[in-house]
């Protein structure tokens, strides 16, 4: 990828806290590779974001290369785009210091996410979860990222990426590019199988409540199956149906179908017939995926040639952003 271009920027990250789900792959990775030629884009797997609530290190430490292999099986194209483990570029850690001296406490304990995994992490409130969001603002203004491309829990977290940005031209006189976020038509937000008023996510306790993309596709339909849905056996989209409602959207989304043609697809059709529709669209689609997955996975080398690789590019873009942040605020140089 050239480092100087005319193309604007683009930056994701995704935690290795697990396979991805439907929900990941729905609300965002589907969206980058389809952005690749068009944008200089830079993914990252975010371990550091990762250890904010309690990891074991062993499988931290798997998950991360499995994530690695996973976002390549998604169509991330290490020549085109820059794809690299977040520990290997410790210039985003020392970026966040100096956002956080521009951040306000207030600010950060207004975040959903926080106080979410505050309840579910009750025993372990550490300050890492709360400056988490800081991370997340050095990830993106390290690399002067134009769009980030994420679900819609993300949402407030780049609008407080977008307050620090302000802040810092503020005090220091125009330098970070103020990032836009970019959030799929559909699908920003795939409800659990199991209660469609959550969001489906890695973490669930129920394995039943999420699709995950390495499932096979016996396991999907019959995850599809369970879903939990509403007693009046009508396919289509209305208030109050919030089960059919995500998984019309999930559908739509894999099969390109509008909402008002899947329900006339299933007119007079029960809601088993659409279930298992439902379930062939979502593991047709991702049977290439997980065909990808299963070569890259064996192949060790060429992943540690491609993160290697991914985390020098990356290097030397933030180094650049890094010095220049220091001397704006005052450091010394050092040499
Ligand atoms: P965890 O359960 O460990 O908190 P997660 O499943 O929420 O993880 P992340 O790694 O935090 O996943 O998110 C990666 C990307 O996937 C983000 O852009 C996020 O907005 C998006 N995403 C996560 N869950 C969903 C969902 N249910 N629907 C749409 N997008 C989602
Ligand atoms: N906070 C995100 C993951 C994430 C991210 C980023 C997304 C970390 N850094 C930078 C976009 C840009 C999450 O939990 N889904």
């Amino acid at each position: 990828m050239p480092e100087t271009s005319e193309k604007k920027t683009i930056f994701s990250g995704i935690q290795p806290t697990g396979v991805f789900t439907l929900g990941n792959y729905i609300g965002a990775i589907r969206n980058w590779g389809p952005l690749q030629d068009e944008y200089n884009c830079i993914y990252s797997i975010v371990d550091m974001h990762a250890i904010t609530v309690r990891q074991e290190p062993a499988k931290l430490r798997q998950n991360t290369l499995q994530a690695y292999a996973l976002l390549l099986a998604c169509g991330i194209d290490p020549k085109r785009s820059i794809a690299f483990i977040q520990s290997h570029n410790p210039n985003h850690a020392e970026l966040s210091w100096i956002l956080s001296c521009s951040t306000q406490f207030g600010e950060l304990s207004r975040m959903t996410q926080f106080k979410a995994k505050s309840q579910q992490h009750a025993d372990d409130i550490n300050a890492g979860l709360f400056t988490y969001p800081v991370l997340m603002a050095a990830d993106i203004l390290a690399y002067n990222a134009d769009l980030v491309p994420i679900g819609a829990d993300q949402k407030q977290h780049l609008e407080l990426a977008r307050n620090i940005a302000g802040r810092f031209n503020q005090k220091y006189g125009d330098f970070f590019t103020v990032p836009e976020p970019f959030i799929p038509k559909a699908g920003a937000r795939v409800m659990s199988l199991q209660d469609p008023a959550k969001k489906m996510s890695k973490s669930d306790e129920n394995p039943n409540a999420c699709i995950f993309i390495l499932d096979d596709k016996d396991t999907i339909i019959r995850k599809f199956k369970r879903a939990v849905t509403d007693s009046d056996a009508e396919v289509c989209y209305r208030e109050g149906k919030d089960g059919i409602n995500n998984l019309m959207t999930i559908y739509s989304v894999m099969t390109g179908k509008s909402l008002d043609e899947i329900t006339s697809e299933f007119s007079g059709k029960g809601y088993g017939d659409f279930k298992l529709a439902v379930g062939e669209a979502v593991a047709d689609h991702l049977e290439p995926v997980r065909t990808e997955f299963s070569k890259l996975v064996k192949d060790k080398d060429y992943l540690k040639e491609c993160y290697t690789a991914g985390a020098e590019a990356a290097g030397r873009i933030t180094r650049k952003t890094l010095s220049k942040v220091y001397r704006k605020v005052g450091f010394v140089d050092a040499r």
